[in-house]
């Protein structure tokens, strides 16, 4: 008989797969659909583990309901603009366009290899201009619609790079770019940005989607919701200044005010006498980062600025400071400081012996003089506030906004962290931002009919720090699309997020050439994404991003839905062998193209999904994937090789076959549902356990016939390649990825008999076996009969018994 040849099966199924079209997915109205996505990879040079340990539960689980009866869509694509291609370039002279496909050519024979069920006349790749064209297009309708805009601002700039980060982009303490770690510096530029922040307060309704708890509190964090109140401050010359609070039942404790030291009223406020200290801080303050400013445990600093506002509340004269820890692109850029309450403040007044002023108190009362501010709300009642002395602090917050409001001195105000999208990038390898400047006209966006605005290809590399698209005279130099006078392009290109915030809409109808970026008849039938799978790294930067242009798209008329991705799930990390994460430089990496070499595709699958718990991951295990491949050898031998020597059948054996193939087609079914793929491929092993030792007495009869068959049908997700061969050697019509998903019988998963636990004062002496509707009389009389119980308890008579049905017996005596 011929042994398990994986290197041989796999590429002929995979063959006849493509021939005959299996994988291709298209609108079938008789079948409710799924649209099952993953994330698309960046063409970095080669598929990685993580790439794998990403797609094959996801492959598994699109199978899983291509079996159920859904059709079912799985696409694969590129996401091919980005850096690395630049930066290539650059240091090895090959232009980014040659280095980009060579590596999407090289992935897509990996990805194939894999044997998923990606429908590839779907591809997309979007460094190409039939591709970008959209993105371009969907530019210019969120600049239509005033979400796209271009504003003068300080921006995270890499020198190594050589190009201006995104706020996500920049990590760490020391404020580093993601890439290269660089310390980041701040350049001023004129910048494009899209106004996420109107789609602030609907990017926190997650009501209609199933996301992970865990990217749901990131993007709440990330959006950074703050309500409380705007109330303003009379100055000197009538004008006002307006603060934001989250605690307006504070506001009786106000003894200083600050403002960032950027804020446009400083230098109205600042008196003669103190200019040149002010200005002098203004310039220190303007040299450091965001982060440095904000560190809690940094030493306060400041300096008065020699005037004085009126506290609405009470009359009271506040002097007005400027400090750092306050910054201009949060709220109003000014606050009202209460030392007694809050930490920053605190710390200030302190160092400049400002007066500190309980308002908020427990029962117990507060030291005095204050030791620590106390930032409680809970506990708190106000205290020392005029009419509203006594009322809970939580309370007082809402009663002193409606109070302001009714008095005209204030109102209730939200802020966002969230801040709006910059997108402009000085780099080649991206979408040309498709807007061309006039000395008449000015700012003009190109016409749709020109679109797209292609990336010219002859352009030179050089390490200037500037995008070589600025000294492309070609690309440059055009007419005003408006007046038709001289003009100059945009030489930035958009944030490479831009193309993967759309991409599901992209596989549709790739490189659509209808009036709007997709097939209608395509989107009416798949959207939106029913599940979304992939690394939870991307929880606040792209799963943000397509949530907005969904949402962006919906405005515009695109699409009739709110949310882009029903579902999400998230896969863990795959470590190196020694626990710690794969790189080049530890020498632990695991390369799939090596592994399927030498094991076959199926079982690095197998060993993928059966490994670790799927949203866990953990560390490789090279003994782990031989025990996979062992598994599928045992699997071939067991369902192909004949038995030697036959016994005789026994009824009990045909029937605990059934029902332990009832018990594994439930197990799968619920597993595979659950994403638990590593209990699903642990319940097929347990069943080829029991298949192998039953399979002397029942070789060839009909029951095992039918495990057989249907084990097979439920390793199809897992082992597709595998389980296609066995199905056509037991006489299955092709394909075995056609056939319905194995259903159970409840009645017959039900155990006839269970074995119960007999104890003696807790410890376990004995095991009986049972019926399982064995009433507690009969359990009790069966189990003092038995000769270890009779032995151990030697004579004594139970006192009590204690039974929990099904499971155990606990005797006290
Ligand atoms: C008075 C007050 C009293 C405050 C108190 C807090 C505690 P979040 O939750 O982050 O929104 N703040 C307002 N604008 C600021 C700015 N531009 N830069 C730095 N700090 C600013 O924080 C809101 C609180 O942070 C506001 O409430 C304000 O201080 C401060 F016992 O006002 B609070
Ligand atoms: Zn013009």
């Amino acid at each position: 008989y011929d042994r398990y040849q994986p290197r041989k099966i796999e590429p002929f199924w995979r063959q006849k797969w493509e021939e005959s079209g299996l994988y291709r997915s298209v609108i079938r109205k008789d079948k409710p659909k799924f649209y099952a996505l993953t994330m698309l990879p960046y063409p970095s040079g080669d598929l990685h583990i993580g790439h794998w340990y990403a797609m094959v539960p996801s492959d598994a689980q699109a199978r899983f309901k291509r079996m159920n009866g859904y059709n079912v869509l799985f696409p694969i694509g590129f996401d091919a603009f980005g850096l690395p291609a630049e930066n290539a370039a650059i240091k090895r002279n090959v232009h980014p366009q040659k280095w980009t496909m060579n590596n999407i050519e090289r992935m897509r024979e990996q990805l194939k290899s894999m044997g998923a069920i990606f429908d590839w006349q779907r591809e997309v790749i979007t460094c190409l201009p039939g591709y970008y064209k959209w993105s371009q297009w969907l530019f210019l309708k969120l600049y239509e619609r005033g979400l796209a805009y271009k504003k003068m601002a300080p921006v995270d700039f890499c020198p190594t790079c050589n190009t201006t980060l995104a706020r996500e982009q920049v990590w760490g303490e020391d404020r580093h770019c993601e890439r290269c770690e660089t310390p980041v510096v701040k350049k001023e530029l004129d910048q494009w940005f899209l106004k996420i922040t109107d789609y602030a307060e609907e990017l926190l309704d997650f009501s209609k989607i199933d996301w992970p708890e865990r990217v749901v509190s990131m993007q709440k964090n990330w959006i950074g919701k703050s309500e409380g109140a705007e109330v303003d401050f009379e100055l000197p010359n009538q004008e006002k200044l307006t603060v934001f609070t989250t605690r307006p039942d504070t506001l009786w404790g106000v003894t200083f005010m600050v403002l960032a030291p950027e804020h446009p009223l400083v230098d109205k406020l600042t008196t003669e006498e103190y200019k040149e200290q002010v200005k002098a801080y203004q310039y220190a303050a303007s040299r450091q980062s965001e982060i440095e400013r904000l560190a809690v445990d940094k030493e306060k600093t400041g300096v008065f600025t020699g005037s004085y506002a009126v506290n609405p509340v009470n009359g009271e004269k506040i002097p007005i400071w400027i400090a750092d820890y306050v910054m201009m692109g949060y709220g109003t850029g000014a606050i009202m400081a209460v030392p007694a309450h809050d930490e920053r403040d605190y710390a200030f007044a302190r160092k400049y012996n400002l007066p500190i002023k309980v308002v908020i108190s427990p029962d117990e009362g507060l030291p005095e003089p204050l030791t620590a501010p106390y930032t409680e709300v809970e506990n708190g009642k106000m205290v020392n506030s005029g009419p509203f002395t006594g009322v809970p602090a939580q309370e007082g917050k809402a009663r002193v906004i409606a109070w302001l409001e009714e008095k005209g001195l204030g109102r209730r105000a939200v802020n966002y962290r969230l801040r709006d999208w910059l997108i402009s990038r000085q780099r080649y390898w991206g979408t040309p931002i498709p807007i061309v400047y006039c000395d008449k006209c000015g700012t003009v966006p190109v016409p749709e009919k020109d679109l797209p605005v292609l990336l010219p290809e002859d352009a030179e590399f050089l390490p200037t720090g500037e995008s070589p698209l600025k000294h492309h005279a070609g690309f440059l130099h055009t007419e005003c699309p408006r007046c038709g006078g001289p003009a100059r392009r945009e030489t930035d290109t958009m944030d490479t997020f831009i193309c993967s915030s759309w991409y599901q809409y992209a596989y549709l109808s790739p490189y659509y050439e209808g009036p709007i970026p997709f097939d209608r008849a395509e989107a009416d039938y798949w959207l939106p994404v029913d599940l979304y799978t992939g690394g939870v790294e991307h929880a606040c930067m792209h799963l943000i991003y397509t949530r907005f242009f969904t949402k962006a798209m919906r405005d515009l008329g695109l699409v009739d839905f709110d949310e882009p991705m029903l579902v999400l799930r998230n896969q863990g990390i795959i470590l190196g062998e020694d626990s710690e994460k794969m790189s080049k430089s530890r020498g632990n990496v695991v390369a799939p193209d090596d592994l399927v070499n030498t094991y076959g595709t199926d079982t690095v699958r197998v060993y993928l999904m059966f490994g670790w718990r799927w949203e866990m991951g953990g560390p490789w295990d090279s003994k782990g994937i031989e025990g996979s491949y062992r598994f599928l050898n045992r699997v071939w031998e067991l369902l192909l090789f004949p038995v030697e020597e036959k016994v005789n059948p026994t009824p009990e054996m045909v029937e605990t076959l059934q029902r332990k193939l009832h018990q594994t087609i439930k197990r799968a079914t619920l597993d595979l549902k659950d994403f638990a793929f590593n209990t699903y491929i642990a319940a097929l092993m347990e069943f080829s356990n029991l298949l192998s030792k039953v399979k002397p007495a029942l070789w060839e009869t009909e029951s095992w016939q039918e495990a057989a068959k249907t084990f097979t049908l439920l390793l199809a997700p897992a082992a597709p390649h595998l389980a296609e061969e066995l199905w056509s050697r037991l006489g299955g019509d092709y394909s075995v990825h056609d056939q319905p998903w194995p259903q159970w019988d409840e009645a017959l998963v039900l155990e006839k008999q269970v074995e119960i636990v007999i104890q003696i004062n807790g410890k376990i002496k004995e095991r009986l076996v049972i019926a399982v509707d064995a009433p507690e009389e009969e359990v009790k009389e069966q189990a003092l009969a038995l000769a270890g119980i009779q032995a151990a308890l030697g004579g004594k008579t139970p006192r009590k018994t204690i039974y929990v049905p099904g499971r155990l017996l606990n005797i006290v005596v």
